[in-house]
């Protein structure tokens, strides 16, 4: 063998040395200690939309959708998954709803943070899960409790539309189920949520809808105008999920979380 072949074989073998020393240093990095790996997974995520942004046209518009989802809601999951990964001690793997349903909890340095991000985490999960461009009606048990409780649908559209006109400042208008199994509106502020418990929220019921009524959910098209956008809201409403979150409430006391 010449030695130019000696030297293009030493050059090549070089070469795939420094390739598969590439190739594995980014994976060895990643695992480089099991709690990174564990953050990595307890991490929220933004979870996406069931139908695209401009679906709910012309009721709730496309810009809205955009920057509410993509950008304020993803700043809920962001400030969260920042705040858990401060107090690293605190190790939990449930879902955004039991997680806030839980404060308790939570320790004490990041138990603000927690309320006030995977509140805005989930509530907004919950709403978008709740709106729906396809035409829907509730389930007859649903509209004969909505019936028993308010005295009429239109009663019960009108009674919540004023929750959600009323709450004064950013907040939540809610209708939820009590114990009892009658149906309540209630109203919470900032990101606080009925499922956050009694300390927190004096609703006392499982929600089953929401309607954010932050200037962020609106402002764009409608500016002051909070009426005229929680009027629109009912033209997309989620009644088939509604319905099935009614149901799951009166059949085992528990709440979409
Ligand atoms: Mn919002």
């Amino acid at each position: 063998m010449s030695d130019k072949i000696k030297t293009m074989k030493a050059f090549l073998g070089i070469c795939a040395g420094i390739l598969i020393s590439i190739a594995f240093a980014a994976p060895l990095h990643c695992a480089g200690g099991a709690s990174s790996t564990e953050r990595e997974k307890m991490k929220y995520t933004l979870k996406e939309l069931e139908y695209p942004e401009t679906a709910l046209e012309p009721w709730i518009d496309a810009e809205t959708v955009r920057i509410h989802h993509g950008k304020h809601q993803a700043a809920y999951v962001e400030k969260l998954n920042a705040a858990l990964a401060s107090e690293p001690s605190f190790n939990f793997n449930g879902s955004a709803g039991e997680l806030i349903s839980k404060l308790d909890a939570v320790p004490e340095s990041i138990k603000t943070a927690v309320r006030n991000n995977g509140g805005g985490v989930w509530n907004h999960e919950f709403y978008w899960r709740g709106l729906s461009p396809q035409k829907s009606h509730p389930s007859d048990e649903l509209l004969s409790a909505i019936k028993e409780s308010f005295g009429s649908f239109d009663n019960f559209k009108k009674l919540m539309t004023a929750a959600a006109v009323g709450q004064f400042g950013s907040g939540w208008a809610w209708l939820g189920v009590l114990p009892d199994g009658r149906l309540k509106i209630c109203s919470t502020p900032n990101q606080d949520s009925p499922i956050m418990g009694a300390k927190i929220s004096p609703c006392g019921m499982i929600p089953i809808l929401c309607i954010d009524v932050w200037e962020h959910a609106y402002y764009l098209k409608y500016q002051n105008r909070r009426a005229d956008y929680a009027e629109a809201v009912w033209n997309v409403i989620n009644w088939k999920r509604v319905s099935d979150r009614f149901e799951a409430a009166v059949k085992d006391g528990k709440a979409e979380l």
